[in-house]
């Protein structure tokens, strides 16, 4: 048998191999058993021969062609493995990755101190009220025995908003929930006006103020915006010794221990008098032994009472301010304030 279209053979092998792609091994097939490609001249050539050299050179021409078809076969193959192969890489899954999950969410640490605040106080009868953030002059600081230019009003500095009140003094952002204490009481002494006229006496005012409020100061203990709950009690004979109850029976169910000191210590506030700080002492855990500030309070001031509305010859009561947020430091043993405003999910997720 002749080798005389062995280079053709090896030719075609070799551009084959070269095809990298399925449309460059079409164009270099056509180029040998395609309609102009080189087998398909010689089997053109044979027409002018003899029978017997047609006999043998057909044949010949015949194996090349069946030799390169084959090797056309195997490259076409070769080529799909490939690409096959490749698509499953680009596919690939890794099966054992952990899914991406949506984690369910829950409440601020603050808002949970919140909360619970408002069910213990709701448990022993105290309404819960909630008002506006922007106050008059009147509300945040005359009404509470604060007048323009009283050097206790340094204690509380705010903000203010450019918009002036019917006083012509700028509304302020509350820095206490106080004015609602007196808004809340103002809306008590109408709703019960018609019983009061009829002789009938009017029920205790009994609330709780929770809600934000804002000062001019920050660090690690203290946010521009805070919280505050502000609690009052008004009635015929409401004394400084409800409120050492009230005030106790709170600490020991928010902070689940009956094993907890407290210590009313002497203290002011212009809208109270007298007025005490309120200390607490944990008498084991990792807090115990020290005294902690959680409070201040005071028997309301009488030209408080009255410019709530109400006669302070008939009725006497107490008032106490505190800070969601330091007692939710202390319940959870945050130790800076800020983490609860950075909104980090890491800090957050820690309280679902
Ligand atoms: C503090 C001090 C206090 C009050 C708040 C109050 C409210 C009315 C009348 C009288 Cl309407 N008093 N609130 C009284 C004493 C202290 O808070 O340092 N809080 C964190």
């Amino acid at each position: 048998m002749t080798q005389e279209f062995d280079p053709i053979v090896a030719g075609a092998r070799e551009a084959f191999a070269k095809a990298g792609t399925p449309a460059e091994l079409e164009n270099a097939k056509a180029q040998y058993v395609g309609k102009a490609g080189r087998i398909t001249e010689l089997m053109k050539g044979l027409a002018a021969l003899s029978v017997e050299e047609k006999k043998t050179r057909g044949a010949a021409i015949n194996q090349a062609k069946q030799a390169i078809e084959a090797a056309l076969a195997e490259r076409r193959q070769a080529l799909a493995d490939a690409e096959l192969e490749s698509q499953l890489q680009a596919e690939a899954l890794d099966v054992s990755l952990p899914g991406r999950v949506r984690e369910p969410g829950g409440l601020h640490p603050v808002s949970l101190t919140m909360e619970r605040i408002e069910q213990i106080f709701a448990s022993m009868g105290f309404d819960v009220a909630d008002g506006p953030e922007i106050e008059s002059d009147w509300h945040s600081f005359t009404s509470l025995n604060n007048p323009p230019n009283h050097p206790a009003r340094s204690m509380q500095d705010t903000f203010y908003v450019d918009i002036d009140g019917d006083d012509g003094i700028p509304y302020n952002l509350r820095p206490h929930t106080s004015p609602m204490q007196v808004r809340y009481t103002h809306q008590h002494i109408k709703r019960y006006a018609d019983a009061v006229q009829r002789g009938e006496p009017m029920p205790e005012i009994r609330v709780i103020c929770p809600g934000r409020t804002y000062r001019v100061d920050s660090d690690a203990t203290h946010s521009p915006m805070f919280h505050q709950c502000e609690g009052l009690w008004l009635g015929e004979n409401v004394s400084f010794k409800d409120l050492k109850v009230v005030f106790t029976d709170f600490c020991r169910t928010f902070f689940e221990s009956d094993d907890l000191a407290l210590r009313f210590r002497p203290s002011f506030f212009p809208f109270t008098e007298p007025s005490a700080e309120i200390d607490i002492q944990f008498q084991s855990g990792p807090l115990a032994g020290r005294w902690l500030e959680v409070a201040g309070s005071g028997q309301v001031h009488p030209q408080v009472v009255r410019n709530m509305g109400l006669d302070p010859e008939k009725h006497i009561g107490f008032a106490f301010g505190m800070g969601p947020d330091r007692l939710t430091m202390l319940r959870y043993g945050v130790s800076d304030l800020r983490l609860f405003f950075d909104g980090d999910v890491r800090f957050l997720r820690q309280f679902r």
